[in-house]
């Protein structure tokens, strides 16, 4: 693995991709653990495909409180490690991972957004790892990335993954601009997307824009774990609208009391690796 090529692509683009990066045993035990998931669904889980539709996009957030097999894969797999290193940091804290599954024949596409506008967060020293626990193509939902869009200075309005989901009103209490209309402009932005086998794995930077399509095969699943980290500047950021502002986050995390520039190491936010 080239760290010094990895954080130039990552730096350069918003995103890369890294091969071969998890071990198997993680990609096995991974798959049971989400398949549990999807059996159980959490206080903060979100079906987006509507009931009449058919296929399954279901959203799951904080799963390492609950389950042993994502905690040990968030804190105890090399990527805290790996995060730190592209990010130049001393520490890293975990921020939270979220169950991204998109079933055979689920048609909803994830919206073109970025992430940080959601998060209340101040800094620069975050990353998600997209994690795929399938084959990974763009007839399943590989996601896409607007290659560069991290550097445009944007902050755009988060978009609601779903109608339904109550995420809506929140955002609009942000008063920022929406993301532009890609799809009907898809030429004029230079879009970076991998397939992806189990064990591969995408890095992407907290300001550029993604999205994804449905998983339009009719027998390949396509269960994606994205797992946030953070580093060195990362502070609290109380501005109104963010995801927590959502109840059901209050059901899951009905301890938060953060205040404006804190830092967040804590139990909620746990240090897991130092340099
Ligand atoms: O899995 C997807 O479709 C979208 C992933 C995403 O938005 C993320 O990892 O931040």
């Amino acid at each position: 693995m080239n760290i010094d090529k990895i954080k130039h692509d990552y730096n350069i683009n918003g995103v890369t991709v890294i091969r071969n990066a998890i071990d198997a045993h993680w990609i096995k035990e991974m798959q049971t653990a989400i398949d549990t998931i999807l059996d159980n669904p959490g206080l903060a889980s979100i079906e987006y495909t509507p009931n009449q539709n058919k296929g399954r996009y279901y959203g799951d957030f904080f799963l390492w409180m609950r389950n042993k097999s994502f905690k040990d894969f968030a804190f105890n797999s090399n990527l805290p490690q790996l995060a730190g290193k592209i990010l130049d940091s001393n520490n890293i804290n975990f921020f939270y991972d979220q169950l991204l599954v998109k079933e055979p024949n689920t048609k909803e596409p994830t919206p073109w957004h970025h992430d940080l506008p959601y998060w209340p967060l101040n800094g620069n020293d975050i990353l998600s790892f997209w994690v795929g626990f399938d084959t990974v193509t763009k007839n399943t939902g590989a996601v896409k990335y607007i290659k560069g869009s991290h550097k445009w200075g944007k902050f755009y309005a988060p978009a609601s993954f779903s109608k339904k989901t109550g995420y809506d009103d929140i955002y609009k209490r942000m008063g920022l601009d929406p993301v532009p209309d890609i799809n009907s402009n898809i030429d004029n932005y230079n879009i970076l997307s991998w397939d992806l086998e189990p064990g591969d794995i995408t890095i992407h930077h907290p300001l550029v824009l993604h999205g994804s399509s449905g998983n339009f095969s009719t027998n390949i699943r396509r269960r994606g774990l994205a797992l946030r980290y953070i580093g060195d500047d990362v502070t609290w950021d109380d501005r109104p609208g963010t995801f927590i502002s959502n109840e059901k986050f209050k059901n899951i995390l009905p301890q938060l009391n953060f205040k404006k520039g804190e830092s967040l190491n804590s139990a909620l936010f746990p240090k897991i690796w130092t340099c």
